[in-house]
C-alpha cells in the first residue's frame, strides 16, 4: 500500500510517525514533559489564561472574580494597626487571618501606625499579605510622650504603686501609657485616617477564627450603629482608681453630652453612683471615627488629659472608650458582633451555634468562649440593650 503513495506523502507519513515516537518516548521518560503536554492540563492552562485576562487588573484581584460580594460597594473604611517594627511576625499573622477570613473578598485598605518609622522588613512583609492598598504612618512625637507638665515624681510613685500589686500588666511601663493615651485621644486624628469614617482596629498576634461572610462596616452603616465589639469584661480597677469620679465630674460639667437612652446600666449597677468595671475590650473595635471626633468625646478626652490619669494612674483606652460610648451614645448604637470569632490571647469570643459557628466554619471551641466566663460583661450588655437572645440578629 505504501508503495502506491507518492514520495512526498511517504516523507510526511514518516515524519508524523517519528513525532509520535518521540512524543511517546518523552512522555514515558519525563514526568515534566508528560504533565505539560497532557490534554487535560493543556485545557486547564488555557482556562487559567482566560481566568487571568486583564478584566481585573492584578492590584484589584481579590479572589474569585465571579464572587458577587466583590461588587457590593465598600464603606468609607480602613483597617488600622498600631505596631512596632519588632511586632512584624505577629502583625503578618493577624493580617493573614483577617485577609483569609474576610478582607480578600472586600479589599479594604490597611493603615499601619508606629511611633517611629517602619523599617523595610516590616513594610515588605506586610505588603506580601494583602492585595489591598497599604499605608504606613508615623505618629507625631508630641502625641507619644509623657507631657512636660506631668509631675514625674508623682507619675513614678504611681508606677511603683501599681507594680507593687504584682499582678497588673504593664504596671510600670511608660510606653504602654503612651499607647493607651494615643489610642484614647489621637489615633483618629492621624492624617492617614482623616479621609475615613469607619475603622476596624487590629492588633499583632490576634486571630479571626470564623469566616466573616458579611461586611461589618456596611452592617454598622445600615443599622445605624456607632461602636462594635466582640469581648467585654471587667477592668483591673487598680489601673483606674479615679477614672470614674473624674467621669462623674465631667458629666456634672457637661450634662448636655449625655445621651437620653444611654447605656449607663452597662457600666453601673446603681444608676451611676459607682462603676461596675465593665468595659469593651478595645483591641477589637469596629467603630465610627466621627464619634471620637465629636465635641462630646473631644471635650471628654481633654478633661481626662488635664487630670493626668494616663500617667499618674494607668488609664486604658478600653475603659475610656467604653465610658464614652456608654454615656454619649444611645444604647442601640452599640453593637455586639456575635458571629465574628475573635481571639486575643488569652481570651476569645467564639460564636454559638445560633450565631453562625457552623456556617462560618469556626475553628474556635465554643466551650472556651470568654462569653461563658464570670468576668464577661456580655450578660450585662444584653440586659442593657434589652436583648433576649444572642442569636444571629446580633
Ligand atoms: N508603635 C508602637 N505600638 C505599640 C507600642 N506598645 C504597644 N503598641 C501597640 O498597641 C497595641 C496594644 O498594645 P499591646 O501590647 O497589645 O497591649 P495589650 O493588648 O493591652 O496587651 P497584650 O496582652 O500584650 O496584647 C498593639 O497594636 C501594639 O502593637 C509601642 O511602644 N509602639
Ligand atoms: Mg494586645
Amino acid at each position: 500500500m505504501l508503495r502506491s503513495l507518492s514520495v512526498r506523502t511517504r516523507i510526511v507519513f514518516a515524519v508524523i510517525v517519528l513525532i509520535i515516537f518521540i512524543h511517546a518516548s518523552l512522555s514515558y521518560t519525563s514526568t515534566t514533559y508528560n504533565s505539560m503536554t497532557s490534554i487535560p492540563n493543556l485545557v486547564q492552562s488555557i482556562r487559567e489564561k482566560d481566568w487571568h485576562v486583564d478584566k481585573v487588573p492584578d492590584q484589584y484581584y481579590l479572589g474569585d472574580v465571579t464572587d458577587p460580594w466583590l461588587k457590593e460597594p465598600r464603606a468609607n473604611a480602613t483597617l488600622v494597626m498600631l505596631a512596632r517594627n519588632k511586632d512584624v511576625k505577629g502583625a503578618v499573622e493577624s493580617i493573614r487571618h483577617l485577609e483569609d477570613r474576610f478582607n480578600h473578598r472586600r479589599g479594604y485598605p490597611w493603615i499601619f501606625l508606629n511611633d517611629e518609622p517602619f523599617d523595610e522588613n516590616f513594610k515588605t512583609r506586610v505588603k506580601l499579605m494583602t492585595k489591598s492598598e497599604v499605608k504606613f504612618g508615623v505618629i507625631p512625637k508630641e502625641q507619644w510622650r509623657q507631657p512636660s507638665w506631668i509631675n514625674e515624681t508623682r507619675a513614678e510613685e504611681g508606677r511603683k504603686k501599681l507594680k507593687a500589686y504584682g499582678f497588673v500588666p504593664y504596671a510600670d511601663s511608660v510606653p504602654y501609657r503612651n499607647m493607651c493615651r494615643y489610642n484614647s485621644g489621637y489615633f483618629f486624628r492621624h492624617e492617614l485616617l482623616r479621609p475615613y469614617k469607619w475603622y476596624w482596629r487590629v492588633e499583632p498576634n490576634i486571630d479571626y477564627t470564623c469566616d466573616i461572610q458579611f461586611d461589618p462596616f456596611n452592617y454598622m452603616q445600615e443599622h445605624k450603629k456607632t461602636y462594635g465589639f466582640t469581648i467585654s469584661m471587667v477592668e483591673y480597677i487598680e489601673t483606674i482608681p479615679t477614672l470614674w469620679d473624674t467621669t462623674k465630674e465631667f458629666i456634672r460639667l457637661h450634662p448636655e453630652y449625655i445621651a437620653k437612652d444611654n447605656a449607663m446600666k452597662f457600666i453601673s449597677d446603681d444608676g451611676g453612683d459607682s462603676f461596675n468595671k465593665c468595659h469593651f475590650w478595645s483591641n477589637f473595635e469596629i467603630a465610627d471615627l466621627d464619634f471620637w471626633r465629636s465635641p462630646a468625646y473631644m471635650a471628654f478626652f481633654e478633661y481626662l488629659e488635664s487630670k493626668g490619669g494616663f500617667y499618674y494612674e494607668r488609664w486604658g483606652d478600653a475603659p475610656v472608650h467604653s465610658l464614652a460610648a456608654a454615656l454619649f451614645l444611645p444604647r442601640d448604637q452599640l453593637h455586639f458582633f456575635a458571629p465574628i470569632g475573635y481571639e486575643h490571647n488569652p481570651h476569645n469570643h467564639c460564636p454559638t451555634k445560633s450565631s453562625g459557628f457552623e456556617e462560618n466554619h469556626c475553628q474556635c471551641g465554643p466551650e472556651h468562649s470568654f462569653d461563658e466566663r464570670p468576668e464577661s460583661c456580655l450578660g450585662k450588655f444584653m440586659e442593657t440593650v434589652g436583648a433576649l437572645d444572642m442569636g444571629k440578629g446580633w
